[in-house]
């Protein structure tokens, strides 16, 4: 299973293709708008969110609610492209619209695509990056993220994320029953934070950013439960699910970094301390007695929750000016901007867990079969039968 996504952050859509979805899962609009909206929620978003109203439009690879195992195509229309068609039109326009237009950004964002994009593809008009690096794009990944949930939903596989740290705001360990429990509660959560209190702290913090025109980042887990056993390989290092995951999330726009299980706390504690036992009965067969590993070794699933964290560093695009230089004049200046989010940590959680969805769902599918989803759930039937027995 591939996609790719397209599409500028105000041009008229976004797109995107999944290829291999296998035929028989159940699909509809309605599956994927719910993902959608939870994308588009959270506290600390700027004025973009009122104007977009992100709905998915299935334009092949589905009928009547179930997939044909043919490329499907999803796009979401973009509400702010009227506001922009001369400036982003495909077609050349006049040397008088062009004056009309007058968009052309020449001073570049520290921390945004801006300046290496530009001098990589020669684009002295740096909109042409920008438009394309927006995290406007994690819109149809989320999308893409919604079928891979579906499929893993109907293997018994569960996704859950939340907001564990936002502008140096920490949420308290809170235990939680199940990942239906875990939603309920982030769901509620304008920050999707388990903590109730660190959740009301986070956004004061927000506040407080957008005050000082400032922006803040934060940290996001994600957490799935119910993978088979050894999915995934040690045998080659392009076939570690491991590896996989954390390249999904680090492709997150402003990502800066990824933890497994108790990550780079394991620099800390001995070996004897780090390594989860294994256990084994009747009724489930292969168990650990703890989860440090968070649901890996050598790149393969161990059958306990996958916990998987990334770091989002604060927005780039400021109110409050930083010094940069013109790429046309070369001279200093400080920028200021119209538009922007104070902090996308929450909705970044909901694009972590749709990349994290998807890769999932794709290593199953490699290793259970591609074409039907009856035989790819009879396939996991036996394959727990056998690890559970081995
Ligand atoms: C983004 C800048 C803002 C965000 C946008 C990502 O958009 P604009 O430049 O139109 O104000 O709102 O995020 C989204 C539109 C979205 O759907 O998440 C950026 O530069 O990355």
């Amino acid at each position: 299973m591939r996609y790719l996504t397209a599409g500028e952050s105000h041009g008229p859509q976004l797109t995107t293709i999944l290829e291999g979805v296998p035929a028989g899962l159940e699909l509809t609009t309605e599956m994927i708008n719910s993902e959608l909206v939870r994308r588009q929620k959270g506290y600390g978003r700027g004025r973009r969110m009122q104007i977009e109203k992100d709905q998915v439009q299935i334009l092949s690879g589905v009928r009547h609610g179930f997939t044909l195992g043919a490329p499907i195509t999803l796009v979401v229309q973009n509400n702010d492209f009227k506001h922009w068609t001369k400036i982003m039109g495909a077609d050349p326009i006049s040397a008088e619209e062009q004056e009309e237009v007058k968009r052309k950004l020449t001073r570049p964002r520290p921390g945004h695509a801006d300046l290496n994009g530009a001098l990589k593809y020669g684009h002295r008009d740096m909109r042409n990056v920008l438009e394309r690096s927006s995290a406007r794009e994690t819109t149809v990944r989320v999308a893409a993220g919604a079928v891979a949930k579906c499929i893993l939903g109907e293997l018994g596989i569960k996704v859950g994320g939340h907001v564990m740290e936002i502008g140096g705001v920490k949420a308290e360990k809170i235990d939680y029953h199940s990942i239906e429990e875990l939603q309920e509660i982030t769901e509620a959560s304008p920050v999707r934070c388990l903590d109730k209190e660190a959740g009301e702290k986070m956004m004061r913090a927000i506040d407080k950013a957008k005050e000082d025109g400032d922006s803040i980042g934060g940290i996001v887990e994600v957490i799935v439960e119910g993978m088979p056993i050894g999915v995934g390989s040690y045998v080659q290092y392009d076939r570690k699910l491991e590896a996989k995951l954390a390249a999904a999330v680090m492709s997150i726009n402003a990502f800066k970094g990824v933890e497994i299980g108790i990550g780079f706390e394991a620099a800390e504690q001995p070996g004897s301390l780090v390594h989860d036992e294994i256990l084994w009965d009747e009724e489930n067969g292969y168990t650990r007695r703890t989860n440090n590993a968070g649901g890996f070794e050598g790149g393969m699933t161990t059958g306990m929750p996958i916990i998987i964290r990334g770091v989002m560093k604060p927005i780039p695009t400021l109110y409050k000016p930083l010094q940069s230089v013109d790429i046309d004049t070369k001279e200093p200046f400080k920028a200021s901007i119209e538009r922007s989010d104070s902090c996308a940590v929450p909705a970044a959680s909901v694009v972590a867990e749709s990349v994290v969805a998807w890769e999932l769902a794709e290593a199953i599918l490699e290793q259970f079969g591609h074409d039907r989803m009856d035989a790819i759930k009879e396939n996991i039937k036996r394959h727990k039968e056998y690890t559970k027995n081995f």
